[in-house]
């Protein structure tokens, strides 16, 4: 790092922690304290060894959240000589890990934070902070732990012009308008609360992307981003227009390759880091949805993911390409795709470049299969992709914990090297042995007061960190101790938070799409149901498509029968999801099409089995929102009405989602609804016209 940079990267960190100002003060609980809700009297003792400005947030951090009695704490990377003569265990902590645990240096006892680089170090400071906000105390600490994914990455889909494409918590925090003269508090306070998690880089703008991104002006701007976030351990990158040769360099191609295309890109990639010496790299959209791409030119992914890769790569930068590729010119079963397009090219990408995944073959459901992509490239780095902001899962009003979700994908088997080849072993590299691994997940974060547009909200970032950092965690851990910090460690409210928490999604894919089913909502927002939509111009964006529901039956037959989707999985896990009667319950109706008096496992038929979980969905939530109720007493009046609001609007849209879909089924397959079931409050005419003009999150 140059002189100039080190000192801009101090004076906007001064700048940043004006708002970290501890105080006594009783203040609002708007949520702007996420899960770092220091109340923390001065008085804290902290001796730091070093004197970059990582170890100085670090220790800001700490003087701010520990109170005196936590006793003396040092800080000092294992490098500092006192430190180091206590010959600690640090090695196997490698550049990010850390230890904190109680030492005695020069005669004293201390508690000591160390790690073998000063991030190291700021992310044992906040793992000390969470220990004592999750009702450890001082004198019982003892931490360690390294993060088993190299880049644990944010990905925002925010416009340049303030809109986030499936945002839904406000405008971007990013206001490119001001920057990079203004560079608001809040910067600094995002950089905080992702570091607290040990989050390490962040994708700046939209991979639905403007070439406008890459031009010097708005670089300047990403550069004063970078300025802020670099104490906190977390390195800026870019989504990358692939045509941006043609847009911004007026070459007549952005045909990978040609040699022009090449240097255009090698030129714009050394000045980039002239602007930011640590530029991370690309994420690249290509060939997807519209955007453009190499297969325009007749070349493949890997040529034109290798031609950007090679740009940065004397600079130590690499490329996240994306394999969310379906063609309207490709009338295979959707979920087949981007297996058939990117499995054949595993071994001939750069050694820079990560192929990024979403965590099912669709896109981001309440529920899907793993992509039968993971373990199918094993010469590849796949970084997974999992979406945090709620898309599919009700915006920001419905309460749908993902760490489940997550946790799910993670721990699921793949087989490809037999027993125990998780997903999550996949994506640490730990499967193949790579070393260059990643972790993506399209943030929910934006210019609300709250950040994420509820506090529930918040628990999905951070849960999204924590298993970045560790896949193993289990999501009620997670959730127990985001509980903990952000509603406080009284169990009268943890647990039945937690509670709500661990029933949440399952909650939405009964309401939304039980027992397989999937992408049975409207058209173009996104919000609430339309199973019924079948007019629309490609047949993969038809709800239809999806549930082929008819008189008979219903469900995508994905064997060999159909598509034979099942095929692109291990042996293994083909012959499982082959046959309905091993396929878990839960994707039946995404491998099979079957009757609707198919038995299911509880002895109901199908469309029995469907009522019941929709209703169930719906019961989950007026559970969830008496819960809430309950909470009244023990919660701060402002967090707790907002939630309560909003589990009314969500208890209203489960019903209206069971409600429509059940009267769609009915006209489907002329059946009547079992014994004791509620009828549909309206008839289906009415749920078809339902219009909803600007919604959030869908740009215009
Ligand atoms: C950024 C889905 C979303 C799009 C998104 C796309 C993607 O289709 O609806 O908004 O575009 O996924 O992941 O690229």
């Amino acid at each position: 790092m140059t002189r100039r940079h080190h000192l801009r990267t101090l004076a906007t960190m001064l700048a940043g922690m004006a708002t970290l100002t501890p105080g006594t003060a009783a203040r609002a609980e708007d949520g702007y304290r996420l899960w770092m809700r220091y109340d923390a009297p001065a008085g804290a003792q902290i001796d730091v060894r070093g004197g970059s400005p990582t170890l100085a947030v670090a220790a800001a951090e700490l003087r701010h959240g520990l109170t005196g009695d936590a006793g003396p704490v040092v800080i000092a990377a294992a490098t500092d000589a006192a430190v180091a003569a206590l010959r600690l265990p640090t090695a196997e902590l490698g550049p990010e890990g850390y230890l904190v645990r109680r030492v005695t240096l020069a005669g004293r006892p201390v508690v000591l934070v160390t790690g073998n680089t000063d991030v190291g170090v700021l992310y044992g400071a906040f793992a000390l902070l969470r220990h004592l906000g999750t009702g450890g105390t001082a004198a019982d600490v003892a931490l360690r732990s390294a993060p088993k994914i190299k880049l644990r990455v944010l990905n925002h889909w925010d416009n340049l012009d303030g809109v986030v494409e499936r945002g839904y918590a406000g405008q971007s925090l990013w206001d490119w308008w001001t920057l990079p003269d203004f560079k608001d508090p809040r910067y600094a306070d995002y950089a905080r609360a992702n570091a607290s998690l040990g989050i390490n880089g962040t994708v700046l703008n939209n991979v639905n992307a403007k070439a406008e991104s890459l031009t010097a002006p708005y670089v300047a701007k990403a550069a004063a981003l970078a300025d802020v976030f670099r104490p906190y351990g977390i390195r800026v990158y870019l989504s990358a227009r692939f045509s941006a040769p043609i847009e911004l360099g007026g070459l007549k191609t952005a045909d990978p390759r040609d040699p022009d295309v090449a240097a255009w890109w090698k030129a714009k990639a050394d000045e980039i880091y002239r602007t930011i010496p640590d530029f991370g790299g690309f994420l690249v959209k290509a060939n997807s949805e519209g955007q453009p791409g190499p297969r325009d030119y007749g070349a493949t992914h890997a040529e034109g993911a290798n031609m950007l890769a090679a740009a940065v790569a004397p600079h130590g930068g690499i490329v996240m390409w994306r394999a969310f590729v379906y063609a309207d010119t490709d009338p295979d079963d959707r979920a087949k795709q981007a297996y058939t397009e990117f499995k054949p090219l595993d071994g001939t990408f750069a050694d820079n470049v990560l192929v990024q995944v979403k965590n099912g073959a669709i896109d981001f459901q309440p529920r899907e299969p793993f992509h039968p992509l993971f373990g199918a490239m094993p010469k590849t780095p796949l970084m997974m992709e999992f979406q945090i902001t709620k898309e599919y899962l009700g915006f920001a009003t419905h309460l749908a914990y993902l760490g489940p979700l997550f946790e799910e994908t993670l721990a699921a088997d793949t087989r490809v090297r037999g027993k125990g080849s998780t997903v999550a072993k996949v994506v640490e590299g730990a499967l193949e042995g790579h070393t260059l691994t990643g972790i993506a997940g399209v943030a929910n974060i934006g210019r609300d007061r709250d950040w994420s547009g509820s506090s529930f909200n918040q628990a999905n970032w951070y849960a999204f960190g924590r298993l970045a950092w560790d896949p193993a965690l289990s999501a009620e851990a997670i959730a127990r101790e985001w509980a903990q910090q952000t509603f406080g460690t009284d169990p009268r409210v943890v647990e039945p938070a937690v509670g709500m928490m661990m029933a949440s999604r399952e909650a939405v894919v009964d309401y939304t799409g039980p027992l397989g089913l999937a992408h049975l909502m409207g058209t173009g927002h996104h919000y609430g149901p339309a199973p019924w939509v079948s007019d629309l111009k490609r047949p993969e964006w038809n709800p239809v498509y999806y549930h082929r529901a008819d008189r008979q039956g219903i469900g995508f037959d994905r064997t060999k029968t159909g598509s034979n989707g099942v095929a692109q999985y291990a042996p293994a896990v083909a012959t499982l999801f082959a046959d309905p009667k091993t396929t878990p319950e839960r994707d039946l109706l995404w491998f099979h099409h079957l009757s609707w008096d198919w038995k299911t496992q509880s002895g109901r038929s199908l469309w029995e089995e469907l009522v019941h979980r929709y209703d169930r969905g719906v019961a989950t939530v007026a559970d969830m929102r008496r819960q809430w109720d309950g909470l009244k007493p023990l919660v701060d009046a402002e967090r707790w009405q907002k939630t309560a609001t909003y589990l009314a609007v969500q208890e209203r849209e489960a019903r209206w989602w069971r409600d429509a879909s059940l009267a769609y089924w009915m006209s489907v397959n002329g059946r009547a609804l079992p014994a004791g079931v509620a009828a549909p409050a309206h008839d289906l005419e009415w749920y078809k016209a339902q219009r909803f003009p600007y919604p959030p999150g869908n740009p215009q």
